[in-house]
């Protein structure tokens, strides 16, 4: 007997030391002095806020705007915004297209109120693109709006009337600056490096520049940030990003602002989100929440293929529809993102048709769906054929974008944790005109039926209205947990 109990003590001691050998080895961590700061996600009520947008609204304009991706009769097939780096663009003469900037439409009442109208809880707008022209009249450069026929600041205009709207704005700022003469992609010299100091210090002033001038913006979006000499200043990078914290408490800057200290961007050399939000999702969306490895993130999408600010020509590569993007923003919904649509005003300061058609046709079905998008999270119930789904609190949302053929929508239903319990659905309506759904069961008055494999579904047939539907379509459940034992007396009660 002695025996046998001091046998199963080594043996429980040999467990034991292998369950904390399995457990150290996990737990080895490369020591980083600049890489996430934080393990999981913010709680803050500014990132709360953030969460809960569910849409916004990215602004690409610049002096690019008035070649619109052509000049002397060449048609550039790359990004109209990148035009001044396309091989026969004369740099010259890009340089000197700012003695042309004269947006005499430009009205940034009447764009925010379009916004509004499409259901952008949030603006991302581009202060300064790669070419480091400033929509501001910043006090470190010359390169300026305020030295343009235009001469009026164009940032402020945009954060007054979008917060005005209860629109939260947050400016885009590209690192690379192919105006400063102290910008390298890569630093070599010690002339290199001696200017490149400058431009760091250019850099940090038109930062604190802007958080200072607009009081009122939210966060700080990055790019340009994938350069050698850039990544190289991780330290200094990661200082500056805490003064901008602390100029702004609740600042939010997300995952392209800064590397590590092995020059990892995005997630640290551990894995670990590097700040808020993570920003890789650019014109791609996580195939599912594994994907999204438990951070916050967004999307930002191009209309055409790959154009942010204006290009004349759209013919030459698909050009997505309203229903495309509410497809997209479903989706990212369904996997806790933010989804934002770009638009490239014209060198006048107008919209395209193109664009305002899609930000009035989005808005009127936010306006009818939006409880499926703003304000909610991943659901409960697995992905599934029709179409993506969302949760508030105990409500579900179905967002059906594949109508079945058979206008039946199969909804499967997760398994309950809890033993002996099952999920039944208590309330099902389509938001589309508010009428409640007729359920079907199983050939009897039920609501309910279970496989032989034990999964549960719900069948809900589409009343002809919603068969008529040519768009995407909400139906709002309530989930009820019950005893598996009342399921019978459940089903009564509720046809
Ligand atoms: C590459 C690149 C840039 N990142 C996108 C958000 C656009 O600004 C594009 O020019």
């Amino acid at each position: 007997m002695k025996r046998k109990i001091s046998l199963l003590l080594l043996l429980f001691a040999f467990i034991f030391t292998i369950q904390n050998f399995a457990q150290s080895v996990n737990k080895e961590r490369i020591p980083l002095e600049h890489g996430a700061h934080r393990l999981g996600k913010r709680t803050d009520a500014a990132m709360q806020h953030w969460r809960k947008y569910g849409l916004g609204q990215f602004i690409h304009w610049g002096v690019y705007a008035i070649p619109g991706g052509q000049w002397d009769g060449k048609n550039y097939m790359g990004a109209a915004e990148w035009i001044r780096s396309w091989s026969g663009m004369p740099k010259q003469d890009y340089d000197n297209l700012y003695k042309q900037f004269n947006p005499v439409d430009f009205d940034a009442v009447k764009w925010a109120k379009q916004a509004k109208q499409m259901g952008a809880k949030y603006l991302i707008f581009t202060t300064k693109h790669h070419d480091g022209f400033c929509m501001w009249p910043s006090n470190y450069t010359d390169y300026t709006v305020a030295n343009t026929p235009y001469k009026k600041d164009i940032v402020k205009a945009l954060v007054d009337a979008y917060t005005a709207e209860g629109i939260d704005v947050y400016l885009y700022f590209s690192i690379i600056d192919w105006n400063q003469p102290g910008y390298r992609s890569v630093v070599k010299t010690e002339t290199d490096k001696a200017e490149y100091e400058q431009f760091k210090q250019f850099t940090r002033n038109q930062l604190i520049e802007l958080l200072t001038n607009y009081p009122q913006v939210k966060g700080l979006w990055f790019d340009g940030s994938w350069d050698k000499a850039w990544i190289e200043q991780a330290a200094w990078v990661d200082a500056l990003g805490e003064e901008l914290r602390s100029i702004r408490p609740g600042l939010i800057i997300g995952s392209r602002f800064r590397a590590d200290d092995t020059g990892k961007r995005h997630v640290d050399a551990n894995g670990d989100l590097i700040d808020d939000y993570d920003q890789r999702f650019e014109r791609n969306l996580p195939a599912n929440l594994k994907e999204v490895g438990g951070n916050d993130w967004e999307c930002v999408m191009t209309i055409p293929e790959n154009q942010w600010g204006y290009h004349r020509d759209w013919s030459w590569s698909y050009v997505k529809t309203s229903d495309d993007l509410i497809e997209m923003m479903a989706k990212t919904r369904s996997l806790d993102g933010n989804f934002v649509i770009n638009f490239g005003p014209d060198g006048k300061g107008n919209i395209r048709k193109e664009e305002s058609d899609i930000a009035k046709s989005i808005g009127k079905w936010l306006s009818i769906n939006g409880n499926a998008v703003y304000d909610v999270q991943h659901s409960l119930l697995e992905k599934q054929d029709w179409g993506y789904s969302t949760q508030k609190d105990h409500k579900i949302y179905l967002t059906v974008f594949n109508k079945p053929a058979n206008n039946l929508v199969r909804v499967k239903l997760p398994k309950s944790k809890t033993e002996g319990m099952i999920y039944v659905i208590g309330k099902a309506q389509f938001l589309l005109n508010q009428q409640p759904a007729r359920i079907k069961g199983n050939g009897k008055p039920a609501t309910y039926f279970r496989d032989k494999f034990g999964n549960s579904y719900y069948d809900i047939i589409l009343p002809k209205a919603v068969q008529k539907c040519t768009q995407a379509f909400v139906i709002e459940l309530e989930l009820k947990e019950i005893d598996k034992k009342d399921l019978d007396n459940y089903q009564q009660a509720i046809i």
